[in-house]
């Protein structure tokens, strides 16, 4: 059993748990990453593409902004599509110039993974915590990360502060169930998302209600599209052949006077599962929630990523203080500050995903969604306040 010492032990290398060891590392705090998928598949795991205005300024902010600002794409607005016709949402015009920066998930997570290699950080893949221990301050011993490698190695991690950033299935949320209150709402469809080698049909996301049912096309760089269909819930990837799924997403993004999307090959598809979840609190004597651990949002808004980054720019800062200068007040407020933060995410995407996704025999929900949308392409108040959440909720 290997017995290691560290300040902040860290459970899952997602991006939640990459940049609070990041924002750690350069304060000088000491931190150990476990995580208990390989490099490989945490770096290509397709996931979220949209960066906050302040996600992006992180970056930059902390010196890992730099393959985002050369490869990323930067955004101005997005497409509102309903009732056959293209409504434009002048996003950086409506939110006092901030833009969006589109660059993958999986593209952060490299290059976290990197800045942390580089700056001698400790973290750990193929390694699976299989359970924490002490994490109530009242005990007084030490907490503690138990672990295992993918080669059977046993060992314990003694830290002062456990940072659960397993996302949603994971440890943390599970060592701290007895006394969560998990509140959650399973919605009745999911999303079927696909990369392929196509280019995208537009230079900006189009959001598409369709009564065939939500579409959304996203890209990941000119040659690359990332595209979004709704499907009902517990549906199987192996149920759409490609041809299916271009032709459905033809159909649903169909506009008066024509529009063609380009087609090329399907390389990456998943079905995402619609929830929101809240755990609260984000706190357990030493052990912190954070990201996914603590909340998952429907991507309609896509905030998934945005908050997880937001949680821990807000931990990495209460630990500083309570690490280095036994200092509980940041740490105290943490969670009261993060749940106000994920509630306000939780409800934005919650009118996203409300507003556009029709349902089967609900005919009146229907016409309040078109309604909705009719209210917002026609009112610039609405579309700045659309304007200010899509673009920078988790950064105010
Ligand atoms: P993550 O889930 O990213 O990371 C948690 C890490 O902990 C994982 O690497 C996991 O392997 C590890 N782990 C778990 N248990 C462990 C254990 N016992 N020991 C060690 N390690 C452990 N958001 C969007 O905004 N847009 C999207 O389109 C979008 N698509 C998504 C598709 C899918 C399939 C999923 C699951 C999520 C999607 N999200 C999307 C949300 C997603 O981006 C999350 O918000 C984001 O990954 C949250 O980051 P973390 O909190 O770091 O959690
Ligand atoms: C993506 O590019 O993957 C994406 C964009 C916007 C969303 C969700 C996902 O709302």
């Amino acid at each position: 059993m290997q017995e290691i010492r560290t300040q902040v032990g860290i459970v899952g290398a997602g991006p939640a748990g990459l940049m609070l060891a990041h924002l750690l590392t350069r304060e000088g705090i000491e931190s150990v990453v476990l995580e208990r998928r390989s490099r490989d598949y945490v770096e290509q795991r397709v996931r979220a593409g949209v960066l906050e205005h302040s996600t992006a300024e992180l970056l930059d902010a902390t010196g890992v902004g730099e393959r985002m600002r050369r490869e990323g794409l930067v955004h101005h607005g997005i497409e509102m599509r309903f009732g056959g016709e293209r409504h434009r949402i002048a996003l950086t015009e409506l939110a006092d110039g901030r833009s969006l920066v589109v660059y993958g998930q999986q593209e952060v997570v490299k290059d976290l993974i990197a800045a942390g290699i580089a700056a001698g950080s400790d973290i750990r893949f193929d390694t699976e915590v299989t359970g924490l221990e002490n994490i109530d301050a009242s005990c007084g011993s030490s907490p503690a990360i138990v672990f295992r490698t993918s080669e059977g190695e046993e060992g314990r991690i003694w830290c002062e502060v456990v940072a659960g950033c397993d996302g949603a299935h994971g440890v943390s949320r599970a060592s701290a169930s007895g006394r969560a209150r998990v509140l959650a709402r399973e919605y009745p469809f999911a999303w079927l998302g696909v990369l392929a080698h196509a280019p995208p049909s537009s230079e900006e996301l189009i959001y598409c209600r369709s009564d065939r049912g939500f579409a959304l096309c996203s890209m990941r760089s000119p040659e690359l599209s990332r595209l979004y269909l709704q499907v009902p819930p517990g549906e199987r990837v192996e149920s759409w052949t490609d041809a299916e799924i271009w032709g459905e997403l033809a159909a649903r993004l169909a506009i008066e006077g024509g529009w063609s999307l380009p087609e090329g090959p399907i390389i990456e598809r998943a079905i995402t599962t619609m929830r929101s979840v809240m755990v609260e609190p984000m706190r357990y004597g030493s052990l912190f929630l954070a990201g996914d651990a603590a909340h998952v949002v429907p991507p309609t808004g896509a905030k998934g990523m945005n908050l997880a980054v937001a949680d821990v720019r807000d931990l990495a800062r209460a630990l500083v203080e309570k690490v280095s200068k036994a200092d509980d007040g940041l740490a105290d407020e943490y969670s009261t500050r993060a749940l106000r933060r994920a509630w306000r995410a939780q409800e934005f995407s919650y009118f996203m995903t409300s507003m556009l996704h029709p349902l089967p025999d609900d005919p009146v929900g229907n016409r309040l969604q078109m309604a909705r949308l009719d209210h917002l392409v026609g009112s610039e108040d609405l579309q700045r306040w659309l304007a200010a959440c899509y673009v920078d909720l988790t950064g105010r």
